[in-house]
């Protein structure tokens, strides 16, 4: 008997064999795939967003919490391409040039995907005609840029310059320690977040 609940509590304690073992148990049951994405991983990904939110989750809880979730959708991502399950859209992810720090910004990736949505993840150092590229290549809804040097900030703007430039749809959200609303504004991103779980909420509003 399939038990999403119990999956979802696995993904939130961080239970790695066990979401895995429950997610093929579901799976195995003939339980839709989206259904286990949705009801299962992405509801225990909530909990661990909101928990990390309210400071009641911390760093490590996280990255064991998105383990055990990208061990299941090992299992779960060939069946969700099989039934055709629609993603929430695509978001290319990158920390900007010039910028080597990676740790939140994978952060936001998992929290991404635990959200439902499909993450190109460009890693760390990536030029503006990367994203751009990228942007065009994936027909992504979003680009989300990570710093955390306010000397590699300004790379932000050159990518959002870039997009214009490109005159392409895809929307920027912006993000990392130095970052702020402020600065979104001033650069003409169309997003920001302060954190991993409000970057799902965020990246929600903008492919509306
Ligand atoms: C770990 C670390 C490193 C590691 C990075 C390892 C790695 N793989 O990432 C190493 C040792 C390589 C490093 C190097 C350097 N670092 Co460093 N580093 C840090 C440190 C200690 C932690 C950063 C971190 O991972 N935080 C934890 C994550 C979870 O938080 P976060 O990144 O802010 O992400 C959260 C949010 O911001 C948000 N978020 C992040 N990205 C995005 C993106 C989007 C789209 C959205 C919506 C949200 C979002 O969500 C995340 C999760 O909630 C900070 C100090 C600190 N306490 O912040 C200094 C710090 C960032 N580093 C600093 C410096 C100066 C450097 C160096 C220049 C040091 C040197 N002289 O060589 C180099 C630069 C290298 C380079 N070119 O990038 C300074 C930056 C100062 C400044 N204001 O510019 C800091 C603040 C330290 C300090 N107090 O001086 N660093």
């Amino acid at each position: 008997m399939a038990d999403l609940k119990a999956l979802s509590e696995a993904i939130i304690s961080g239970n790695r064999d066990e979401a895995l073992r429950l997610t093929k148990e579901a799976a195995d049951a003939g339980v839709a795939a989206d259904k286990i994405l949705n009801d299962g991983l992405t509801a225990g990904m909530d909990v661990v967003g909101t928990k990390f939110k309210n400071n009641e989750f911390y760093v490590p809880e996280v990255l064991i919490a998105a383990r055990a979730m990208n061990a299941a959708m090992e299992v779960l991502e060939p069946l969700l391409a099989e039934a055709g399950t629609k993603m929430k859209g695509t978001v290319v992810l990158g920390t900007v040039k010039g910028d080597l720090h990676d740790i939140g910004k994978n952060l936001v990736g998992m929290m991404l995907k635990g959200g439902g949505f499909n993450v190109v993840d460009m890693g760390i150092d990536v030029s503006p005609e990367a994203f751009v590229e990228a942007a065009k290549k994936e027909n992504a809804e979003v680009i989300a840029l990570s710093a955390l040097l306010t000397t590699t900030m300004p790379q932000m703007k050159n990518v959002v310059d870039a997009v214009k430039a490109a005159g392409i749809s895809t929307k920027t959200m912006i993000g990392g320690a130095p970052v702020t609303q402020e600065y979104a504004d001033e650069i003409g991103a169309e997003g920001y977040a302060p954190d991993a779980a409000s970057a799902v909420d965020k990246a929600k509003e903008l492919v509306g």
